[in-house]
C-alpha cells in the first residue's frame, strides 16, 4: 500500500512509519515540527534523545534496514502543500496523526485555544478536500480521541447509538461532551469527516484512541537513532508515562484531585496494531466508521497503584500525592466504554503489567540525567483564578 503518514515525526507517527515500512509498504511522512517547536519555546524536551529531524531519521532507517521512508517537511494547514503532496504520492491510505495533541496546551490562553482548533480543524479539512479532488478512493485513518465522549453516566458506544425518541427511532452519532478545547477540536474533526463521507462518498475510520503509554516498539529497539520521543512534562506527558518517570526520579506521583478519573488506556504497540488493522480493512466508499481504540480502563488511582507495586519490586519507594486538580473534570464517575470492533478485526492486546512498567523504568533510568524536574508539576489551569472583586457568575 502507498501510505501517507501525517505527523510522522511525532510520538506515535515515527514508530508507525517504521512499522509500515518494515512490512513492505511504501511510506511517506509529513511533519512541520510543531511538537519540537513548542517544546523548544517552553524549554522542555523529550526524555529520550531523538534524531535531529525527519530526513535524519529516514536516512538512518535506510542505512540500517535498506527501506525507504519519504519525507515532506511542511504544514498541512497549507493547502498548496497538501495539494501537491496528494498529487505526488497518490496514497491508498492516509494515517492522520498531524495535530496539536495536548489538552493543557489548548487551555493555556485564548491564543493557544484558537491555534489548536485552527491547526487541527483546518489541517483535517485540507486533507478531506485533497481526498475529494485527488484521491477519492483513498482511506482516511484519523486519530480521534476517547475524550470526545467525555464521561457520561451511560455506557459509551463505538461512535453511534440507537435512539428512540418521541415514538421514532434512529442511529445517530453518540453524544459528545469533550473535556478540553483540544478535545473539542477532535469533535469538530469528526463532524467534518462524517459529513465528507456522507456527501462526497469518501471512506474514513475515526479511531477514538485512549491514552497511550510505552516507549519501545520492535523497530525503535533496532537502533538508538530510531527512538521515539517520550514526554513527561505537564503539557505533553500523559498519565502513565509521567508516573513511570516520577517513580524513577523519586518524585511523588502527581494524582490530580481524588484520582477517580477513569479513561481507556493502551500500549503503544497496540496503537500500531490497531492502525494497521484499520488500514488493511478499509470501509466501503461513503462509510464513516468509528472504533474505540483502547484495551483497558483505569482510574488514575489504579495507575498509581500499578506503578507503586512495580516500583516496590524494582527497588523504588514510590509515594503518591493527591494534588489540586488543575482541570475541570469529574473525579468520581461511571465509565464503561465499548471497544469490541478492533478485537473483532484481530487485535491481540498487550495488557498493562508490573513487568511492562519495570521495563519502562529501565529505559527511563538510562536517560534520567536529562529530566527537568521543574516541568513536572501542573501549571495550566482549566479555569483562571477569579479575582476577589469579580462577581462569581
Ligand atoms: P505528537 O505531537 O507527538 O504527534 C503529532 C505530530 O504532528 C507532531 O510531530 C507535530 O509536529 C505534527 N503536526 C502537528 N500539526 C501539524 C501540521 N499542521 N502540519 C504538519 N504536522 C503537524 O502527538 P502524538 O502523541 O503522537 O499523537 C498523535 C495523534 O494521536 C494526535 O492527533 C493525537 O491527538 C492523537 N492521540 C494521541 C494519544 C496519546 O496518548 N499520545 C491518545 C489519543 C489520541
Ligand atoms: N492526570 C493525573 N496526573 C497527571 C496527569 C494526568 O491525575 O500527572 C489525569 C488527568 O487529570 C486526566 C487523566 O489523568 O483525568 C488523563 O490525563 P492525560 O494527561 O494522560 O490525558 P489527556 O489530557 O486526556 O490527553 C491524552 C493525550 C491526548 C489524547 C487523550 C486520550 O495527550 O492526545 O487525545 O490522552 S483520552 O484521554 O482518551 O481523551
Amino acid at each position: 500500500m502507498r501510505i501517507l503518514i501525517l505527523g510522522g515525526d511525532g510520538y506515535l507517527g515515527w514508530p508507525t512509519a517504521m512499522y509500515f515500512s518494515a512490512r513492505g509498504h511504501e511510506v511517506h511522512t509529513v511533519d512541520n515540527y510543531l511538537r519540537r517547536r513548542v517544546h523548544q519555546e517552553a524549554g522542555t524536551d523529550s526524555l529520550t534523545p531523538i534524531a535531529e529531524n525527519l530526513p535524519a531519521r529516514a536516512q538512518a532507517w535506510r542505512h540500517v534496514t535498506g527501506y525507504h521512508i519519504g519525507v515532506t517537511e511542511g504544514d498541512i494547514t497549507d493547502w498548496a502543500l497538501v495539494e501537491s503532496l496528494f498529487r505526488e504520492t497518490q496514497p491508498d491510505a492516509i494515517i492522520h496523526y498531524g495535530e496539536m495533541p495536548s489538552a493543557p496546551y489548548s487551555q493555556m490562553s485564548r491564543d493557544h485555544a484558537v491555534f489548536t482548533q485552527y491547526n487541527n480543524v483546518v489541517g483535517t479539512l485540507n486533507v478531506l478536500f485533497a481526498m475529494r479532488d485527488l484521491s477519492p478512493d483513498a482511506h482516511l485513518v484519523k486519530l480521534g480521541t476517547m475524550g470526545e465522549y467525555g464521561t457520561p453516566n451511560i455506557d459509551i458506544e463505538e461512535g453511534f447509538i440507537n435512539i428512540r425518541h418521541g415514538g421514532r427511532e434512529d442511529r445517530l452519532p453518540f453524544p459528545k461532551m469533550p473535556g478540553s478545547l483540544y478535545h473539542c477540536s477532535k469533535v469538530h474533526d469528526s463532524t467534518n469527516i462524517h459529513f465528507a463521507c456522507r456527501v462526497w462518498d469518501l471512506r474514513a475510520t475515526d479511531l477514538n484512541q485512549g491514552v497511550v503509554y510505552g516507549i519501545e516498539t520492535e523497530e525503535t529497539n533496532i537502533d538508538p537513532r530510531f527512538a521515539t520521543r517520550f514526554d513527561y512534562d505537564e503539557v505533553f506527558g500523559t498519565a502513565l508515562n509521567r508516573f513511570c518517570l516520577q517513580a524513577v526520579i523519586g518524585h511523588p506521583l502527581t494524582t490530580y484531585g481524588k484520582g477517580g478519573q477513569t479513561r481507556g488506556y493502551l500500549n503503544i504497540l497496540d496503537t500500531l496494531q490497531c492502525v494497521e488493522l484499520a488500514a488493511l480493512n478499509p470501509p466501503e466508499s461513503g462509510d464513516y466508521r468509528v472504533f474505540n481504540q483502547f484495551t483497558q480502563q483505569f482510574a488514575v488511582n489504579e495507575l498509581a497503584e500499578v506503578v507503586q507495586r512495580a516500583g516496590a519490586e524494582y527497588g523504588f519507594d514510590v509515594k503518591v500525592e493527591h494534588i489540586e486538580n488543575p482541570r475541570i473534570e469529574k473525579e468520581e464517575h461511571y465509565y464503561n466504554a465499548k471497544h469490541s470492533a478492533l478485537l473483532d478485526l484481530g487485535l491481540k492486546p498487550h495488557y498493562l503489567s508490573e513487568t511492562l512498567v519495570e521495563s519502562m523504568f529501565s529505559v527511563i533510568e538510562r536517560y534520567k540525567d536529562r529530566v527537568r524536574t521543574s516541568a513536572i508539576l501542573p501549571r495550566t489551569k482549566w479555569r483562571p483564578e477569579r479575582r476577589v472583586s469579580e462577581p462569581a457568575v
